[in-house]
C-alpha cells in the first residue's frame, strides 16, 4: 500500500536557493521535493511537500497529517526554537517524525541550539544540507515499512 509522507517547512524556506546560499545552499524546495519523491518511490511511497511562513498554518497542516500521512519530515525553521504550538500539534500525530535542519544549528548562534520539536522527534538530522531531507525520507521509509 502506498503511504504518504508529509514534508513540512517553516518560515523563509520558500526562499531556499536564494536566501543566504552560503548557509542554505543553491537548491530550491522544488529540488528537495523531487529528490525526496525519488527516494520514497524506491520504497513504493509518496511525498507531499508543504511550506508556510505562518505558525498556525503549519499547526493546521500537522492536524491534516493525522488523517493523510504515515510520517512527517519537518524543518520548522525559526519556529524550531520558539513554537510550543508546533510541538503540541506533533504530539497529537501518531506516526514517526524526523526533524531536519539544513545547517548545523549547533555550530551557530546559541538561540538555535534549543529545539522544542526535538522533544517529539524520533530522529534529528542537522548540517547535511538539503540532502538531510532525503536522508530523513529514507529513515521514515524504514520505520513505516
Ligand atoms: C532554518 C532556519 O530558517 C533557521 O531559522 C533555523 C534552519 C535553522 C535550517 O538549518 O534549516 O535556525
Amino acid at each position: 500500500m502506498v503511504k504518504t509522507i508529509h514534508i513540512l517547512n517553516g518560515p523563509n524556506l520558500n526562499l531556499l536557493g536564494k536566501r543566504e546560499p552560503e548557509i542554505y545552499g543553491h537548491e530550491t524546495l522544488a529540488d528537495v521535493e523531487s529528490a525526496c519523491a525519488a527516494v520514497a518511490a524506491e520504497r513504493g511511497h509518496a511525498v507531499r511537500l508543504f511550506q508556510s511562513n505562518h505558525e498556525g498554518e503549519i499547526v493546521e497542516q500537522i492536524h491534516r497529517a493525522r488523517d493523510e500521512a504515515a510520517a512527517i519530515v519537518i524543518n520548522p525553521a525559526a519556529y524550531t526554537h520558539t513554537s510550543v504550538a508546533i510541538l503540541d500539534a506533533l504530539n497529537a500525530f501518531e506516526g514517526p517524525v524526523i526533524e531536519v535542519h539544513i545547517s548545523n544549528v549547533h555550530k551557530r548562534e546559541a538561540f538555535r541550539h534549543h529545539s522544542y520539536v526535538s522533544l517529539r522527534a524520533d530522529g534529528v538530522i542537522a548540517g547535511c544540507g538539503v540532502e538531510g531531507y532525503a536522508l530523513a525520507i529514507r529513515r521514515v521509509c524504514s520505520l513505516i515499512g
